[in-house]
């Protein structure tokens, strides 16, 4: 039996997972978990990654004080933030934390330069004003040109443990500046930024193995031996390999974690005008394929209400809260820009309500009620123009990612869809980084047997819809906020 493991960083959390095949099956052991978020410092926002570095380490640490002596080891992490080292391999920077605000106009100042309807031509990605592009453009021009290499944050991880450079495409992509049609980095995209080709190290596709730990490392702590494979590094490309098999199903998916992020496989990608306009993006996936999803604010809402009602309540107390409160008494156009990064979030949530004349959420429980009602409809509403932009039809939605665990939102969705939704596995980023060590390592055939396999490994809840009374008005309430929100 052969050990893979999973380092898994997402946006407030990470962990090492332990992976193993036994008997057709996945058996998941969590080995480390630490806690992430970005600090705050001069009105700027930055990634503390010499502690993440840290925590990796001391997870490989105990896996072996485990008994690991020998394993695979794949990284993910977040997308669109960067890294930038000099010529020695030193960092230059300290790296941002893409809700940092200097981005905020980022997108109008290069839409003067480059007209969006090109950029997304080009590179098939979303407008989101935090991708690396707009980080880049706003970024200390002198300081960029001093990069002697450019690496997104997982890079950078398996650089420090390997001392090998690469550009891992599924996170690469979300760069917004790759070309699909040459499947590199556009040049004109990158005369704009000042950058040069050389700059970033090349793409290297997940399944490639980079090799051992740095000697170094080696010597200093007691680690395993382990081979770094370089994984599906965006964690949402991972959580997306991690999706249990549809059996027939037509189905579309929905990533549940601090965004949510809803979408189809395809194999192609879809960057047309409409798709465009709709924001949809045409993320670089494992094997071949795309992620045409859209970002959804998602439990970020939740996250930042209970950390600044003081870490009172778990998530588990917070969705009974909810379900304790009046249904639909108050819609936000939660997907705004607003709702990034507010000075806070409830007073943001506040004065949304005041805005468009819904009812102010006083409390804890009307605020959570507000943010889940307002979440199920802006997946209704996304889902309905997914199907509109792929000409599929959708009968089921299966939620990964730590959102499946929340009941009322998964029966809420189903409810406010009117459509099945299955729930879980909620550990799909760190199954999809591991069904690539997998795949890589010859353990397992294929994504398409991962995922018969991790169908069959792990309890999915099924959730049927319950009707609602005058959905319909609802539903029109939502979208007349939203819309109020875009002009
Ligand atoms: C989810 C995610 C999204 C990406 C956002 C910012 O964790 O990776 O896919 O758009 O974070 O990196």
């Amino acid at each position: 039996m052969t050990h893979h493991i999973a380092v898994d960083i997402g946006a407030s959390s990470g962990r090492l997972v332990l992976g193993t095949l036994q008997d057709g099956k996945i058996k998941l052991k969590e080995i480390h978990r630490f806690a992430n978020g970005f600090l705050e410092r001069d009105g700027s926002c930055f990634w503390d990654i010499d502690y993440l570095f840290g925590e990796i380490i001391t997870g490989l640490v105990k896996a072996k004080a485990e008994g690991i002596g020998q394993c695979t080891l794949g990284i993910d992490t977040w997308a669109v933030d960067y890294v930038l080292l000099d010529q020695a391999g030193n960092r230059i920077q300290e790296v941002y934390a893409y809700r940092d605000r200097r981005t905020e106009h980022a997108m109008q100042r290069l839409a003067a330069l480059i007209p969006p309807e090109a950029v997304y031509g080009k590179t098939g990605i979303q407008q989101l004003n935090f991708n690396t592009l707009y980080q880049l453009f706003v970024h200390d021009r002198e300081e960029l040109s001093r990069a002697d290499s450019i690496l997104m944050v997982p890079d950078y991880l398996y650089y420090l443990l390997t001392g090998k450079k690469g550009n891992e495409t599924t996170n690469a992509s979300t760069m917004q500046l790759l070309n699909l049609d040459t499947r590199d980095f556009d040049t004109e995209l990158l005369e704009l930024l000042g950058l040069r080709k050389e700059q970033f190290p090349g793409l290297i596709e997940p399944g490639t193995e980079l090799g051992s730990l740095c000697p170094e490392l080696m010597e200093q702590y007691d680690l395993p031996e382990c081979r770094a494979i370089v994984t599906a590094t965006h964690d949402t490309a991972s959580a997306v390999l991690g999706i249990p098999a549809a059996k027939g199903r037509h189905a579309a998916y929905l990533s549940s974690g601090t965004w949510s992020l809803l979408g189809v496989e395809l194999t192609q990608p879809l960057n047309d005008a409409k798709a465009m306009a709709a924001n949809y993006t045409n993320e670089w996936g494992a094997y071949g394929t795309f992620r045409f999803l859209k970002n959804i604010m998602g439990l970020w809402l939740i996250q930042e209400v209970r950390r600044l009602d003081g870490n009172r309540y778990n998530f588990a107390e917070l969705a009974d809260l909810a379900a304790e409160a009046e249904p639909f008494r108050s819609l936000i156009p939660c997907n705004h820009d607003r709702f990034l990064n507010p000075e806070h979030m409830i007073k943001e949530i506040q004065k949304a309500c005041e805005q468009y004349g819904e009812p102010v959420p006083e409390s804890i429980g009307q605020a959570a009620r507000c943010i889940f009602d307002s979440l199920a409809l802006s997946y209704r509403s996304y889902l309905e123009e997914l199907e509109q932009l792929t000409g599929r039809s959708m009968d089921i939605l299966q939620i990964v990612g730590g959102g499946a665990n929340n009941e009322l939102l998964c029966q809420l969705t189903a409810n406010v869809l009117g459509r099945d939704v299955s729930a879980g596995p909620t550990e799909s980023t760190a199954l999809g980084n591991l069904a690539v060590q997998m795949i890589s390592s010859g353990v397992l055939p294929d994504i398409k047997e991962a995922r018969e396999v991790i169908m069959n490994s792990f309890d999915i809840k099924y959730y049927k819809p319950e009707p609602i009374q005058d959905l319909g008005r609802i539903v029109d309430r939502w979208k007349k906020v939203d819309q109020a929100a875009d002009s």
